[in-house]
C-alpha cells in the first residue's frame, strides 16, 4: 500500500473502494460511542469485504452496542480493542479504514494500535483540527457516512451473486442512514436523502423492521431513566434554550447504558421557541458530557469546538473536566451568548433590509418626482431608462378620464 501517502488526499467513492479492496487486511473502526451510522457503515463493509472474500475485523475504542448487533449476523468480525487478538490482528493488516470520524482523538485507544497503518478515511464531518492523514473521502454534503458508503458499493456493481450480500449491506447502511438523520426528522433530510433511502429499500432494507429494531425496542429502565431527567427540565432566556440533565444517581442505580440515552436530548430540543437544546450527562470517568442541538441561527459546532468537542452545526458534543455545576453554567453562559448573537445578527441583518427597502422606496420617490415634470401619464413603466425621453409620453385615453374625470352634469 506504498500509494497511501502520508498527507491528506482527498478522494472519491471509486477510489476509496478501489483502496479498500486492494488491501489484503483490513482494520474497520469508528469513532468512541459508536451510533447507528459508524456501527451500519462499518458492518455493511464487512459485509461486503467478506462477501469478496478479503480478511477484515472490526475494532473499536468502545464495544460494540448491544443495540445494533441485531445488523451483525457473524459476530466474530468483532475483536474488542482490549483483546490480545485485536492487537495480533492489527499488526498483520494492511489497511485501517476509519469511517464517520475523521479526527484521530475521536478514535482513542484505537490509535495506538492502527499507527502504522496506511489509513483510509470515509466521513461527512467538517474537517478538524487534527485530521488523519491517507486517503480522505469526505462530503459533508450527505447526512450520513452510510451515504457515502452506499456511493462505494455501487462502484462495484454488485448484482447476480451478490444477491445474498445485497439485503445485510443495505439493512446496515439504512440504519446509518435512519439514526443519523433521527428517523428522517433532521435538517440533513433533503430529496437526495430519500432517495438514498429508496435504493437501500430496493437493495433489501426492510424499513418497518429495522425501525422497529431501532426505535422500538427500549428497556424498560429507559423510561424509568427518562422520568427522573425530565424532574431537571430547564427552559431560559425567554424560552429559547433548554436543557436536561440525566442524574448520575439514577443512572447507576438503574444500570443504565448510555444506549439508553438514544432521544433524550429530544425533549429540550422540542420544546416551542428552543433555538438550542442540551443535554447533561456524566462520564464513567467523571467528567461532563454535554450533546447540544440547534433548532435556530445558532452553529453549536462552534461551540462544542471552543469546548475542546465538534460535531455538525446542528448537532454536537464536548465533554467538561471539573465539577459538574460549574462545567453546566459555562455552557449555559456560552450557549446563551452564542443564541443573543445570533439574535442581534438576525435584528442587524433585518435592519439592514429595512434601511435598503426605505432608500430604495426614496430613490424610486425621487425618481418618480424627476417625471412628474413630464407629466407622464403612462407611469414608470415608459421611462424605464435613465435619459428622460425628448419629448413627454402621450397621453393615453385611460389617463385622460383620471385627469378629467367626467362629473355628472348639475353638480
Ligand atoms: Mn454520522
Amino acid at each position: 500500500m506504498t500509494d497511501i501517502p502520508l498527507v491528506e488526499r482527498l478522494i472519491g467513492p471509486a477510489e476509496a473502494l478501489k483502496a479498500l479492496v486492494k488491501a489484503s487486511g483490513i482494520v474497520l473502526t469508528t469513532h468512541a460511542n459508536a451510533d447507528g451510522d459508524g456501527i451500519g457503515s462499518q458492518v455493511a463493509l464487512a459485509t461486503y469485504l467478506r462477501g469478496r472474500y478479503r480478511s477484515v475485523r472490526i475494532v473499536n475504542p468502545t464495544p460494540f452496542p448491544d443495540a445494533y448487533r441485531f445488523l451483525l449476523h457473524e459476530s466474530w468480525l468483532v475483536l474488542p480493542a482490549t483483546d490480545e487478538e485485536a492487537a495480533r490482528y492489527c499488526a498483520s493488516a494492511t489497511l485501517a479504514v476509519i469511517v464517520d470520524a475523521g479526527q484521530i482523538p475521536r478514535i482513542g485507544r484505537v490509535n495506538k494500535l492502527v499507527r502504522h497503518l496506511p489509513k483510509l478515511v470515509i466521513d461527512h464531518h467538517p474537517p478538524g483540527p487534527k485530521p488523519f492523514q491517507g486517503l480522505v473521502y469526505r462530503d459533508e454534503s450527505v447526512p450520513a457516512t452510510g451515504s457515502m458508503v452506499l456511493k462505494m458499493l455501487e462502484h462495484a456493481r454488485l448484482r447476480g451473486r451478490d444477491r445474498q450480500i445485497w439485503p445485510p449491506v443495505a439493512s446496515a447502511l439504512y440504519v446509518a442512514l435512519l439514526t443519523d438523520t433521527g428517523g428522517f426528522r433532521f435538517s440533513n433530510v433533503d430529496a437526495e436523502c430519500f432517495r438514498t433511502a429508496a435504493r437501500l429499500v430496493e437493495l433489501g432494507a426492510d424499513p418497518e423492521a429495522l425501525h422497529r429494531a431501532v426505535y422500538g425496542r427500549f428497556a424498560r429502565r429507559r423510561y424509568e431513566l427518562l422520568r427522573e431527567a425530565l424532574a431537571t427540565l430547564q427552559v431560559h432566556a425567554g424560552g429559547r434554550i433548554a436543557w436536561m440533565t440525566v442524574p448520575k444517581d439514577a443512572y447507576d442505580r438503574l444500570g443504565a447504558t448510555l444506549d439508553d440515552l438514544e432521544g433524550f436530548v429530544d425533549v429540550p430540543r422540542t420544546v416551542d421557541g428552543v433555538e438550542v437544546a442540551m443535554l447533561f450527562r456524566t462520564t464513567a470517568d467523571g467528567k461532563t458530557k454535554v450533546s447540544l442541538r440547534a433548532a435556530g441561527d445558532v452553529d453549536v459546532n462552534e461551540i462544542a469546538t471552543a469546548l475542546g468537542g465538534g460535531g455538525h452545526v446542528r448537532a454536537a458534543g464536548a465533554v467538561l473536566a471539573g465539577d459538574r455545576n460549574e462545567a453546566t453554567a459555562d455552557v449555559v453562559a456560552r450557549v446563551e451568548a452564542a443564541v443573543a448573537a445570533a439574535e442581534a445578527k438576525k435584528a442587524a441583518e433585518a435592519k439592514k433590509a429595512a434601511d435598503e427597502k426605505k432608500a430604495a422606496a426614496a430613490r424610486e420617490a425621487a425618481e418618480a418626482e424627476k417625471y412628474d415634470e413630464w407629466n407622464a401619464p403612462t407611469g414608470r413603466d415608459a421611462l424605464h431608462d435613465d435619459e428622460p425621453p425628448s419629448t413627454p409620453p402621450r397621453a393615453s385615453s385611460r389617463s385622460n378620464v383620471l385627469a378629467w374625470p367626467i362629473r355628472p352634469s348639475g353638480e
